[in-house]
C-alpha cells in the first residue's frame, strides 16, 4: 500500500515577528504515516506553533517542513489544505446546524458520514439525546455547548474529510479520561494510515503513542515511546510526576 502524508522537519527554527529570540530552535524529527507522534512539554515550550508549521500558519525562518519529500512553501494552500485536518486547541463553531458545523469540514459529506465521523469522535451520544439530532442548532462559537463537546464537533469536522495528517492541537484537554482513552483507540482504528500528530498536556493523552516528543524551551529534549522517555528522559520524568 502507498502511504502519504510523511512529515519532516529539519533543523526547523522559528521566530514570531519582532520577538527577540526564537520560540522553536533547531526541530527535527519524523512522523510517519499509521503512526501516532504526540508532542508534550510543559506551557509555553511552543507545541502549538511547531504544529502551526505544518499547514504553513507561519513559515520557518531556516530548516525547512516536508511532507512526502516536499518542502511546504513550495505547496499551494488548497493542497495543504486538503492534505491536513487540523483541529486547533478553541474549535470555531459558528451558528448553524450541528450537521452544517461537520460539513464545514466537507460541503458533499452525507448523513452516514457525518454520523460515522460523530461516532468516532465520541461526539454521537450527545448530539442523539438532542431533540432535533444532526439538525440541532448550534449557537455561535458553539456557547450552548461544554468545551468537551465542541472538541469532539471539531474532530469530527476534521473526520469527514479524510485527510493524510491528522494534527490535534490539545484537542482533547476539556474531555475526561474515559472519552479521551475510547476516543484515541477508535481514531486508531478508523484513520488507517493517516499521520496523526497530537500536542498534549497530560501524560495520558501521550501514552499510548508510537513516538512522544518533549519539547522544552523550544527544543526538543527527547524522542522516544513513554517507557524509554520514562527511563531516560529527566524532563519526561518531571511531567509524569507534576
Ligand atoms: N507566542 C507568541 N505569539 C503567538 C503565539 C505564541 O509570541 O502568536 C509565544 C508564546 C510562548 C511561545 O510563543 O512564549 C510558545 O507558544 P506556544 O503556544 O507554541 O506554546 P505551547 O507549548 O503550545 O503552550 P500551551 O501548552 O500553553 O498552549
Amino acid at each position: 500500500v502507498d502511504k502519504y502524508g510523511f512529515v519532516e522537519f529539519q533543523n526547523v527554527t522559528f521566530r514570531y515577528e519582532g520577538a527577540e529570540k526564537p520560540v522553536l530552535t533547531n526541530i527535527s524529527f519524523q512522523a510517519k504515516p499509521g503512526e501516532t507522534t504526540a508532542v508534550i512539554g510543559s506551557t509555553g515550550a511552543g507545541k502549538s506553533t511547531l504544529v502551526k508549521l505544518i499547514p504553513r500558519f507561519y513559515d520557518v525562518e531556516s530548516g525547512a517542513v516536508l511532507i512526502d519529500g516536499v518542502d511546504v512553501r513550495t505547496m499551494s494552500q488548497k493542497a495543504l489544505r486538503n492534505k491536513i485536518g487540523y483541529v486547533p486547541q478553541k474549535a470555531s463553531l459558528f451558528s448553524g446546524t450541528i450537521a452544517e458545523n461537520i460539513q464545514y469540514g466537507k460541503q458533499t459529506a452525507g448523513e452516514d458520514e457525518i454520523l460515522k465521523a460523530l461516532e468516532t469522535a465520541q461526539a454521537i451520544d450527545f448530539v442523539s439525546e438532542k431533540e432535533d439530532g444532526l439538525q440541532s442548532n448550534i449557537d455561535q462559537g458553539g456557547a450552548n455547548l461544554s468545551g468537551g463537546q465542541k472538541q469532539r464537533l471539531a474532530i469530527a469536522r476534521a473526520l469527514v474529510r479524510k485527510p493524510e495528517i491528522y494534527i490535534f492541537d490539545d484537542s482533547f484537554s476539556a474531555l475526561d479520561y474515559k472519552t479521551d482513552a475510547r476516543l484515541r483507540s477508535a481514531l486508531k482504528q478508523e484513520t488507517g494510515n493517516s499521520t496523526i500528530i497530537i500536542v498534549a498536556q497530560r501524560v495520558n493523552t501521550v501514552i499510548h503513542a508510537d513516538q512522544i516528543i518533549v519539547l522544552n524551551e523550544g527544543t526538543i529534549a527527547g524522542v522516544g515511546t513513554h517507557r524509554e522517555l520514562l527511563s531516560e528522559n529527566r524532563i519526561y520524568q518531571e511531567i509524569v510526576s507534576s
